[in-house]
């Protein structure tokens, strides 16, 4: 089949992004992060040795790299001795190693990665360990490779990172190369939003995934778990049959891409491999595993055993051959498991073995690429029962494998290729009988039963192999299109129609970044005679108090805004005035307008060209937006001395640094202040609040308000924020305001 018609089937396959595949992409230089580099060091006499890895991602990637050229980064797995270098001259890609100490490998790889998100993201929670420090040198090992990405990174290539060891690496990227493209593919499962919420770092996951452009997974509900989690706890909107996310000022998009192998290279493989002599006259049931809990071998044994005991007609007929590679073994549960699975082996080959015949064979170790291609091809059933697996390869495998006569496909339907290897038998791992019974249906099904599943398992897999899969995702990654529809009355009433119904709404606005978009200078900061209209149209409604909540001085605020009939919140909170409302000044307000002046002149004694000091009652602003970028760290960090210096709490913002008096009172104490006098100390029963702002200071408002109140984080969603919903720009605030004025009484 021609490739072209191929991808248009891929694209059917894949959902989401089905319509995007379409045209194949130039060939731009690649970067590819994932944890381990594609090769495997060893220290030999000559000094490094490496070879390449095995594994799909690898066979996969390594080509289309060495074809085209880019960069690999990755962990090389060793640490490497000084003058080492991975890189040899005639390589035709780059390998940028990121070298990690052995507390780095504890903790972010056998910890966070393995002990946290791996048993988590496979929905077994009981056994996830949730560690600040893990987390804490997770972020920091992500960020390196990020950095070690940006160093390398070519001017308009796309970044590809890869997997659970790397979910803040986009986050991190982004920030460093605001307009690289970023492709991420999730290799295990993404769990339930029930699930997924125990980990205490829910959001940050989410908020490091989205910084990518595409984000791929192997199965819709994969893509569907994420969904709901960044809707459910991100407050993101999200559109389920485009797989499109808005994530503060940019729309993600979610694709699905269910893994294949190299089918060619398995089929020929098993054409060409010798026979294997642990192959004997009984029939075969065969399992292929890494050495891991999820992957369900005790329960399959067990599922076998139940088989011997429910047909005992097989014993002496069939033996269950067992190959499990080795694999963290520095995790304690691993080798608890090798433990478990050497005593059941024991245990049920003491109970059925005779003199010439034991049912089960186990093989602890890793096998060559022509042993497993005789294995795969000479056994009869295919016993892959995992408990959950994101794809599973070992399936796909066996059927590309079946070159001769056909065997049969047990499967797990707790795999992802469950969700398209439909002709295998599936099986609930957890169900000993069941999977004893389709082990039983399997080892005696007719041959013309056998060929009729296996030539569809194998047309499917030869069509959907991993070249398609790349081709999908790079064209679907490359694609700028994808753009969610600007948020609709029918949003607004979704997040707000019920929380409003019959209530009065107090609603708070923050100025600049919110109302009006951010100015090169804030006297060019005015309204339009949209937000105007809008405003005012709110305020006039006897069933909605506004008021404007602004880090500008009282008189400046009220003077930009220029509407009657508001409450006016100035200075961060320290000032406040409206109708029926007394007016409030913080009582230390005056003491801190003593000490400005000094502070004044030291701050305007450094002001370069483009800096200025906006001041205030009792507070000032240092701003440098105008200045040369190259100076703005210098800048706020004299400004920051100078703030301190004199007794003042310095707090950055939009190209500026805030001085502010240290008595701990913020917008989130405004806040509370403004409800309970205007409203009285019942406002919460009576009074729905609502607070929309776009930067740091409005957190402070956020927080108090969580629980009690709906609020909006206008602009980029990369920041952590606490406000329960997201606003993309200037734009969407004023729609948001039009539909308040308009919402039924
Ligand atoms: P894994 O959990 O490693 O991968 P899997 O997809 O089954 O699981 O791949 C295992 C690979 O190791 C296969 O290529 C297999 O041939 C090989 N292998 C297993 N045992 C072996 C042995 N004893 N000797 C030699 N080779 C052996 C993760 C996810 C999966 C997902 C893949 C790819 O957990 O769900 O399918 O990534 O995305």
């Amino acid at each position: 089949m021609a490739r072209r018609d191929r991808r248009a089937s891929l694209a059917y396959h894949a959902g989401f992004v089905g319509s995007s595949s379409k045209r194949r992409g130039k060939s731009r230089p690649l970067l590819v992060i994932s944890n381990r580099l594609p090769v495997t060091l060893q220290r030999g006499s000559s000094g490094l040795e490496r070879r390449r890895s095995t594994g799909g991602l690898v066979s996969a990637l390594e080509p289309v790299l060495a074809k085209q050229g880019g960069t690999w980064v990755g962990w090389p797995g060793m640490k490497l001795r000084e003058g080492e270098t991975l890189s040899k001259p005639d390589d035709p890609y780059q390998m940028r190693t990121v070298e990690l100490t052995d507390n780095e490998v504890n903790r972010y790889y056998h910890g966070f990665s393995n002990r946290t998100l791996w048993p988590l993201f496979h929905c077994m929670a009981e056994r996830a360990r949730f560690d600040r420090r893990d987390w804490e040198t997770y972020e920091e090992v992500n960020a390196r490779f990020a950095q070690a990405a940006a160093e390398a990174s070519q001017t308009n290539g796309l970044t590809w990172v890869h997997d659970y060891h790397l979910t803040r690496t986009p986050l991190h990227l982004r920030r460093l190369r605001p307009e690289t493209r970023i492709g991420y593919f999730l290799h295990i499962p993404f769990p339930p939003y029930d699930l997924f919420r125990l980990l205490p770092w829910d959001r940050d996951i989410l908020r490091g995934l989205l910084a990518a452009d595409l984000i791929g997974f192997h199965v819709h509900t994969y893509a569907r778990n994420f969904l709901d989690c960044v809707e459910l706890l991100l407050g993101a909107r999200v559109d389920r049959a485009s797989g499109l996310v808005e994530h503060g000022d940019r729309t993600v998009q979610v694709g699905v891409f269910p893994l294949g192998i190299d089918f060619a290279l398995y089929d020929s493989q098993a054409r060409r491999a010798p026979p294997e002599p642990h192959m004997r006259s009984e029939k075969i049931v065969l399992g292929v595993d890494r050495l891991d809990y999820t992957k369900g071998i005790p329960e399959r044994i067990r599922a076998f055993e139940r088989l011997l005991e429910l047909h005992p007609e097989h014993r002496e007929k069939v033996i269950l051959l067992q190959i499990a590679v080795p694999s963290r073994f520095q995790v304690a549960e691993y080798q608890e498991l090798k433990r478990e699975i050497d005593e059941i082996v024991g245990r049920v080959n003491g109970r059925f073995a005779t003199a010439t015949w034991s049912p089960i064979q186990y093989l602890y170790r890793s096998v060559s690429p022509e042993r497993l291609a005789a294995f795969y091809r000479d056994a009869d059933v295919a016993l892959v029962t995992p408990l959950r697996d994101g794809m599973n390869l070992v399936a796909k495998e066996y059927v590309a494998s079946q070159v001769d006569d056909p065997g049969v496909l047990v499967l797990s339907r707790m795999a992802g290729a469950a969700f398209t290897m439909r002709e295998a038998l599936l099986v609930n791992p957890l169900n000993l009988d069941g999977t004893a019974e389709a082990l039983h249906t399997a080892l005696t099904m007719e041959e013309p039963a056998r060929r009729d599943r296996m030539v569809a398992l194998r047309a499917r897999e030869r069509r959907y192999d991993i070249d398609a899969w790349l081709q999908g995702f790079l064209e679907a990654a490359r694609d700028k299109h994808a753009k969610l529809e600007p948020a609709t009355d029918s949003d607004f009433q979704a997040w707000l129609g019920r929380f409003l119904a019959g209530h009065h709404l107090a609603l708070f606005l923050d100025y600049d970044g919110t109302l009006t978009p951010l100015r090169r200078h804030p006297n060019e900061a005015n309204l339009s005679s949209g937000m105007r209209k809008a405003i005012t149209a709110c305020a006039r409604r006897s069933d909605t108090g506004v008021a404007i909540v602004s880090g500008r001085a009282l008189t400046d605020v009220t003077k930009i805004t220029g509407l009657k009939d508001l409450i006016y919140v100035g200075n961060h909170g320290l000032e406040i005035e409206g109708p029926e409302l007394e007016p409030f000044q913080h009582p230390d307000l005056e003491h801190y307008q003593y000490r400005l002046p000094d502070l004044t002149h030291a701050l305007e004694s450094m002001c370069v060209p483009g800096a200025w000091v906006e001041g205030k009652r009792g507070s000032l602003t240092f701003h440098y937006r105008e200045a040369d970028r190259t100076q703005h760290e210098s800048l706020a960090r004299e400004a920051r001395a100078h703030i301190q210096d004199a007794g003042f709490q310095a707090r950055d913002a939009h190209c500026a640094v805030e001085a502010r008096p240290p008595v701990g009172w913020d917008k989130g104490h405004a806040v509370l202040h403004v409800l309970r006098t205007a409203y009285g100390p019942s406002w919460s029963e009576t009074v729905r609040t609502i607070y929309v702002g776009d930067d740091e200071t409005d957190e402070d408002a956020f927080r108090v308000l969580s629980g009690l109140g709906i609020t909006f984080r206008v602009g980029s969603a990369d920041a952590p924020t606490r406000a329960s919903h997201q606003l993309p720009n200037v734009a969407r605030v004023q729609a948001l305001l039009e539909w308040i004025a308009k919402r039924e009484e």
